[in-house]
């Protein structure tokens, strides 16, 4: 089954606790601080496999989960790094972060890996804390949490060049006998539901990639028919191969057809307008082809059009010479920052603002974790009553308060924000 789109979720690992642990050697009666550092939590990686052709494994897998880093050991020995998990996905992959609509990563190149959910930093043991003041600490690091994501995986093939046009003008008839792609051919509408591809060799021994798609209608811009779903897969093509059926066999009058789907391209979202477009028209060998073909060339003068017939392959060569020409001197159409040259490191990424969490470390011990709370403890002076009274003040507007009491936070408890640690008082 070819799947073309998913939503999953991803989380990656956490960052295990550091350790709070001292030294024990016989005759040394004061042993050192000796707690080590958490492990990393494993993070969440995609890498494309030219193996795989559609999202279909990821269907079934809603939640993905990489393991947390374990916690520190004793002797200054790390915890257990998470393994990482390597999802493979097929090449043209887009990863868009649902929480804010941005593109994540476009999964292009071949063996290319992005992560897109970073495993938490251990945290560091209580040795790395140790000073003159303080030579035993008490207190280690909590491990960072890992980055959590629901996310929406696009397919969006990679080719060269799209066929487009009306159903059953003979798109997948040219793909056929163009390259040695097998898509099914038959005189009813909708025939092809999936795109299929094809390599094409041209004689001259420069090739590409070509693909076939279902058949576009009037509104297919809007969602009408199988086009939208499919439109989206024309978003990479570099030049369009627009057919129409010049014999006119379902009684469509093919000027009307081409501007059609014009406008269609025009409605769509992502520019597909603005790609080089060679219009084929197919057909010919049947009665009144040429009369029409006539009209088409009177209506559009400007526009260069190659007539053949693509079932007894009739004009094929020069349409094929033609669209290599093209290729070779158009660039590709990045998909989601045009001036950006680098087509694949995409898009500004701007993670939501993380909500207050509240971590139960034991022993009455309690991780804070909040941007806006980190913020708010930076920019405020503390050399004076006033700075901490501002402080409670904002924490309680904030809701934080709430949040600890929420968690089972109790009188007296020790709140760790970043570096600071404070004392909850009701
Ligand atoms: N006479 C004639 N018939 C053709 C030609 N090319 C294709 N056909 C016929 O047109 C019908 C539709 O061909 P397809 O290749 O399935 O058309 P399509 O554009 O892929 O159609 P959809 O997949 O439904 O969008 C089939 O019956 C083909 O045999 C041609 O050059 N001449
Ligand atoms: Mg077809």
């Amino acid at each position: 089954m070819f799947i073309d789109s998913v939503k999953i979720k991803v989380n990656a690992g956490n960052g295990g606790n550091g350790l709070v642990a001292f030294r024990r050697e016989k005759y040394v009666p004061f042993g050192g601080p000796s707690g080590g550092d958490g492990g990393k939590g494993g993070s969440i990686i995609f890498e494309v496999d030219t193996n795989k052709s559609t999202l279909l494994d990821l269907r079934y897998n809603r939640t993905i989960s990489a393991k947390n880093g374990g916690v520190g050991k004793n002797k200054k020995m790390s915890g257990a790094d998470g393994d990482d998990i390597i999802i493979k996905v097929p090449q043209g992959t887009t990863v868009k972060d649902l929480s804010t609509n941005q593109v994540i990563a476009d999964l292009i190149e071949v063996g290319q890996r992005e992560v897109i959910a970073r495993g938490g930093r251990g945290g560091k043991g209580n040795w790395h804390f140790a000073t003159s003041r303080d030579s035993a600490p008490e207190f280690a690091q909590p491990g960072e949490s890992g980055e959590s994501k629901e996310i929406q995986l696009e397919l969006k093939l990679l080719a060269d060049v799209g066929l487009i046009g009306f159903p059953s003008v003979g798109k997948s008839t040219l793909l056929s006998v163009v390259s040695a792609a097998k898509p099914e051919i038959a005189d009813y509408h909708f025939t092809t539901l999936v795109p299929n591809l094809g390599v094409v060799k041209v004689k001259d021994g420069r090739s590409f990639v070509m693909a076939d798609l279902p058949g576009l209608i009037k509104g297919a811009s809007q969602g009408k028919g199988l086009g939208h779903e499919f439109l989206k897969h024309i978003e990479r093509c570099r030049v369009l191969i627009h057919v129409i059926d010049i014999g006119a066999i379902d009684g469509r009058d093919p000027i009307e057809d081409f501007k059609i789907i014009n406008e269609e391209l025009i409605q769509y979202e992502y520019r597909l307008s603005e790609r080089p477009q060679i219009v084929f028209a197919n057909k010919i060998d049947l009665e009144g082809a040429q009369e029409n073909l006539d009209r088409f060339k009177k209506e559009f003068p400007n526009i260069k059009v190659f007539e053949g017939s693509a079932i007894i392959n009739e004009g094929i060569d020069k349409l094929l010479y033609e669209t290599i020409n093209i290729l070779s001197v158009t660039p590709l159409f990045p998909l989601y920052d045009s001036k950006k040259e680098d087509k694949h490191i995409v898009y500004t990424y701007k993670p939501k603002e993380k909500e207050i969490e509240v971590k139960n470390l034991g022993n009455g011990q309690w991780e804070l974790i909040s941007d806006k709370a980190s913020r708010i403890f930076k920019s405020i002076n503390f050399d004076n009553e006033e700075g901490y009274y501002r402080f409670a003040v904002a924490m309680k507007k904030l809701g934080v308060d709430d949040a600890l009491r929420e968690a089972g936070v109790l009188e007296g408890d020790l709140i760790i924000l970043d570096d600071y640690r404070f004392e909850f008082v009701e």
